[in-house]
């Protein structure tokens, strides 16, 4: 084998996040769908016995899974080449992909489940595609769809928040567009691990299935162009004055990103809070909750108000231990650069999750995340 293999699927919306790494990065792979005889006898008991995408299998064999773990790979290896360098985009370089990977699951899981008119066969077609061949393969995909309605549920997306969660993501695609419609990456002309994290949503779920496709087509025609653009190994800024293919001059946040960031607390801030309050209250009464085990994906449900609703959604710890990288970022800073940071989170109205931690760190061991 001369080439890495992508263990996942082009409806997954974490394999869409690393994929985008590995086209950008010109890191050659291929890609196929976790049913193999190699992958079940090989693969995943070297991925910690998780089936999980997105898996990458490296030339020499090295096994990799999860997303964060597959970018953080290729960012050691090759000198963090998609990571600014400057104060300010170091912050909210870390703080949007915690927000794209982990903060917009609520609109991406409604849009794909609540619109069954225009998604179901689509979505049955490709569930169908990631179940063993053979016996059984409709009725396996069946009920994988069912488990990720429930999850979708499990996210916040019941009926009584559907309105909250369409008037919020319309109002995303509005502030994405007016941001790229001046930039054609989040952070200027070149990608970011923010583009990346928050292609995760935007791509397999939002800008793929034909319902939320068909939204973003009509709404946010430059975010559409962004999507397209983060899944082709070139800049791809024909359309731009400016194609230099670098980060904004003098640590720039221009104010259209301000204003996603704005808009993105909305939500991020109030769920993000009431989530630690519930995984630490979790941590807090657990009697023998020993170093090395492994974290599950939520630990109860978090309630909290989003324009007069209450949301209850899935309280994970992942969630942490991307924020964290947002905090150590801060906390790497001099004085005067963790002020300027510090103005800037406040007109983002963001500054609080700084102090949003958790009790107990969580770190990585054979493959999976596990509480330190
Ligand atoms: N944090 C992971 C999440 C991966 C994930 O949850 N993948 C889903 C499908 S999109 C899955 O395979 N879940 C099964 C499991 O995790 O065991 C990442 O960033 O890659």
């Amino acid at each position: 084998m001369t080439i890495a293999i992508l263990y996942g699927a082009p409806f997954s919306l974490f394999t869409g996040r690393a994929r985008s790494y590995l086209i950008k990065a010109h890191v050659p792979y291929r890609e196929t769908m976790p049913i193999t005889e190699h992958y079940i006898k090989n693969v995943a008991p070297a991925a910690g016995d998780r089936q999980s995408m997105p898996t990458l299998e490296l030339p020499d064999g090295e096994i990799i899974r999860d997303g964060v773990a597959i970018i953080d790979h290729f960012e050691t290896k090759t000198g963090h080449g998609f990571s600014p360098g400057t104060p300010k985009q170091r912050v909210i370089n870390r703080l949007l992909d915690v927000i794209g990977a982990e903060g917009l699951l609520r609109p991406a899981m409604h849009y794909r489940w609540n619109f069954p008119e225009q998604n179901l066969e689509f979505l049955r077609f490709h569930f169908q595609t990631a179940m063993p061949r053979g016996p059984g393969r409709e009725e396996r995909a069946a009920k994988a769809m069912n488990r990720m309605r429930g999850a979708g549920q499990a996210f916040g997306a019941e009926p009584d928040t559907f309105d909250t969660i369409e008037m919020l993501y319309i109002e995303l695609l509005k502030v994405l567009d007016s941001h790229f419609s001046e930039h054609p990456y989040l952070l200027g002309g070149k990608p970011s691990i923010a583009d990346f994290g928050m292609l995760a949503p935007l791509y397999a779920h939002l800008g793929r299935d034909p319902k939320p496709l068909s939204l973003m087509q009509e709404h946010a025609i430059h975010v559409f162009r962004w999507v397209e653009r983060m899944n082709r190994p070139e800049h791809d800024v024909g359309e731009f004055e400016t194609q230099d293919g670098e980060y904004l001059a003098s640590d720039e946040i221009p104010s259209s990103l301000v204003n996603v960031l704005k808009h993105l607390a909305i939500d991020f801030v109030p769920e993000t809070q009431a989530a630690a309050a519930c995984i630490n209250s979790w941590i807090s009464q657990q009697d023998n909750l020993e170093s090395g085990t492994e974290c599950a994906r939520g630990v109860g449900m978090a309630n909290f108000q989003l324009r007069g609703v209450t949301i209850n959604a899935l309280a994970q710890p992942f969630r942490f231990y991307l924020l964290k990288r947002v905090q150590d970022e801060f906390e790497s800073l001099d004085k005067q650069q963790q002020d300027e940071v510090t103005s800037l989170l406040d007109a983002c109205q963001m500054t609080d999750i700084l102090k949003m931690k958790l009790s107990r760190e969580i770190g990585r061991q054979n493959n999976l995340e596990v509480w330190l």
